[in-house]
């Protein structure tokens, strides 16, 4: 079977009818990778999976929040959508956008999101707009326009953008033939987390699946309002994505965690860095830094003894490594400089 993205896969959960045009590229379906030598690394004594979403096509889980919001804004005859980013949602956004054929206006931090992020709103040509200010700042911004004038908003607070991004947790089910017992990931926006936690609810109700699974959310400590229970005016991390000091979604999340009796912590980006070079190093996986904020947590809960042995553990990848080159190359170690020779490839070889 060819994959038909998340629309037409989870057709009946999702806000769609005969009449929506489904804007698609085929997100989801991405893949669930056991990742035993992590676990071993970690000393945890656990069935843990990476849920990749970095395999999307524009290479990060808001693929599947904006195939169901542009396919909506369609419907609805919208000309233009505008989101805050920092930096995955306008990618997702103009790629999406150019399909749809709508205008695509951004608004992101000026300096502060990863290159790759930025490379792909400037090829789908969405208009790009960027503020000598926070991604919070932006979203007040955006929230505000899309208030008082005939453009689409397609930031998280968009319900089709949550009510999309909820198949990923359909498919882990999917794929597990049921509910893990612990779901990591990153918190922003806080989104996502939210997301998840309505689609694992969904399958439940649906009788899917017959348990469901504790949320666990981390935040980088520079930017951990929900943590911190107040908002950060100058959030700061490494973790450019998650860098985020008013999360739209926050009661949500706070819910999904309390009601699931998981948790949202927070990782230092020490933490999150040394996280996203085991997941690269000893796994084949490069994920964008954020994205690695949730193995983190794995890493810091395995440490005060959160696990029992076996238990099945899920942690969403968010985003692609390649997004980011600029952060891994930075603490990777240098390519060397050889002559061309045969002798100096032995040498270097060490024979
Ligand atoms: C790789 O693109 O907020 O908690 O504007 O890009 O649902 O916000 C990105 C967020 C995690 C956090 N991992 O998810 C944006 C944006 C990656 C991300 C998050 C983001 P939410």
């Amino acid at each position: 079977m060819i994959w038909p993205g998340i629309i037409e896969a989870y057709r009946e959960f999702m806000p769609v009818s005969k009449r929506t045009p489904v804007v698609t590229l085929q997100e989801g379906g991405t893949p669930l990778i056991p990742a035993p030598r992590l676990a071993a690394e970690i000393g945890a004594d656990i069935q843990l999976y990476l849920k990749f979403d970095g395999t999307n096509p524009t290479g990060s889980f808001k693929d599947r929040g904006m195939t169901l919001a542009i396919s909506k804004a369609k419907e609805k005859g919208a000309e233009a959508v505008i989101c805050a980013s920092t930096g995955n949602t306008s990618a997702s956004a103009a790629a999406y956008s150019a399909q749809a054929g709508l205008k695509a206006y951004v608004l992101i931090p000026k300096g502060k999101i990863a290159l790759g992020k930025l490379a792909q709103a400037m090829i789908h040509k969405a208009t790009i707009l960027q503020i000598d200010g926070n991604f919070d700042t932006a979203l007040t911004l955006v929230k505000a326009v899309a208030d008082k004038y005939p453009i689409t908003l397609v930031n998280s607070i968009n319900p089709y953008r949550l009510e999309g991004q909820k198949s990923g947790a359909f498919e882990v089910c999917d794929q597990l033939k049921g509910s893990p017992l612990h779901h990591f990931l990153p918190v922003g926006n806080a989104g996502n987390i939210t997301a998840y936690w309505m689609g694992y609810k969904e399958y439940y109700k649906r009788g899917i699946i017959t348990s469901l699974p504790k949320m666990l959310g981390f935040q980088a400590a520079g930017a951990a309002p929900i943590v911190l229970g107040r908002v950060v005016e100058h959030p700061k991390t490494i973790a450019t994505a998650i860098r985020i000091g008013n999360p739209a979604s926050w009661k949500q999340a706070v819910a999904a965690a309390a009601e699931s009796k998981g948790q949202i912590d927070l990782v230092t980006d020490e933490e999150i860095t040394s996280a996203y070079q085991m997941i690269a190093g000893l796994e084949g996986i490069f994920c964008e830094p954020a994205s690695a904020a949730g193995i983190a947590g794995v890493i810091k809960l395995n440490r005060s003894g959160y696990f029992k042995s076996g238990d099945s553990v899920v942690c969403t990848l968010t985003g692609h490594g390649l997004k980011d080159a600029d952060f891994s190359m930075g603490i990777s170690q240098k390519p060397q400089s050889i002559n061309g020779e045969f002798e100096d490839l032995v040498k270097a070889l060490g024979f």
